[in-house]
């Protein structure tokens, strides 16, 4: 389909498939050949391709694919909560709902449009979710895909005037190995009761099981993956914390959607609020925007300038 970029027609780049839950799976697509796939289950990007056809995004070769479970991959989205420290099921429910496609939603700025091929999604909470989590909200979600193949993912979250609610968030997003960015900040550590820690040391490697939750991070990290000769630029806003996960080879072998050795082969980078909850007043509406570009390595740590905007 050769179309410039001035005339990308986002709309005609959308198709709508099945995906593994039998909800409708959106697929989009760049005019280089790059694309994503985004489920109307838990409205989770499940795909995310470069211009050669390379899947960026890890799956686990057992994920089960059958809901209310969450796919072992891809970016689940993880509201209104954050973790398993409240009354919700962990990482909240709406990663196990379905979403729908709005068409016309309140505009977001040009940027978010423009030369992009995108979909809108939004999650209301039926009756049934109100005994659950007694709050009025609406959640918009916009997964973009650039003309260069970066992927965007806009959430707007708003209290549609009940009572103020607090919600923690993430982005679950697996991808790979080794990261930076993150060596000197203070971090949670999930393995040792939330014990707040300070990273040394010029970049985070890995021996055993990770779970922590960097606090206050720059909106802009690397995840290098050293084999593949790839970077991986995250940039954020409104997203202060960033989650790193990795099982390792006990908690691999304990989960039953997830392989004995697929540690070895992915990493959860996950922008995130969960230190300082967000409280929204009625009619207050938050934004949490992720933004995923790869690039070659070549633009390593004594390069990569995570300030400058690699455009
Ligand atoms: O910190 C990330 C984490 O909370 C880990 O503790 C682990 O539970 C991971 O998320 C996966 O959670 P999930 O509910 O997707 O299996």
């Amino acid at each position: 389909m050769g179309h410039s970029a001035a005339v990308w027609d986002y709309r005609a780049a959308n198709e709508v498939t099945t995906d593994w839950s039998g909800n409708p799976q959106v697929v989009l697509r760049s005019p280089q050949g790059a694309s994503a796939k985004i489920s109307l289950h838990g409205g989770q990007v499940m795909s995310w391709k470069n211009e050669q056809g390379e899947e960026l995004l890890f799956t686990s070769s057992k994920a089960i694919f059958k809901p209310p479970k969450a796919m072992r991959g891809g970016i689940p989205i993880c509201f209104p909560q954050f973790g398993n420290r409240g009354s919700l099921e962990q990482h909240g429910f709406a990663r196990n709902k379905v979403w729908t496609i709005e068409e016309n939603p309140p505009p977001l700025p040009p940027n978010d449009s423009n030369g992009k091929s995108f979909v809108d999604l939004i999650l209301k909470p039926s009756s049934e979710d109100l005994k659950g989590w007694p709050h009025s909200f609406e959640y918009r979600l916009r997964v973009a895909l650039g003309t260069d193949g970066r992927l965007s993912l806009i959430s707007r979250i708003r209290n549609v005037n009940g009572k103020p609610f607090t919600f923690s968030f993430a982005y679950h997003t697996y991808i790979e190995v080794r990261i930076e960015g993150l060596e000197t900040l203070d971090y949670f550590d999930n393995l040792f009761q939330r014990e707040r820690c300070t990273e040394q040391g010029d970049a985070l490697t890995f021996e055993s099981e990770v779970d922590r939750v960097y606090l206050s991070c720059p909106n802009a990290i690397a995840v290098i993956d050293h084999g593949k000769k790839r970077t991986f630029v995250i940039r954020k806003e409104g997203l202060p914390d960033v989650v790193v996960w990795n099982p390792w080879d006990k908690k691999s072998k304990a989960m039953l959607d997830f392989g004995d050795e697929e540690y070895k082969q992915m990493l959860c980078v996950d922008g995130a609020v969960v230190e300082n909850p967000i409280t929204l007043k009625p009619g207050e509406e938050w934004m949490g925007r992720l933004e995923l570009l790869v690039v070659p390595s070549s633009f390593c740590s004594d390069h990569l300038d995570l300030h400058r905007a690699y455009f």
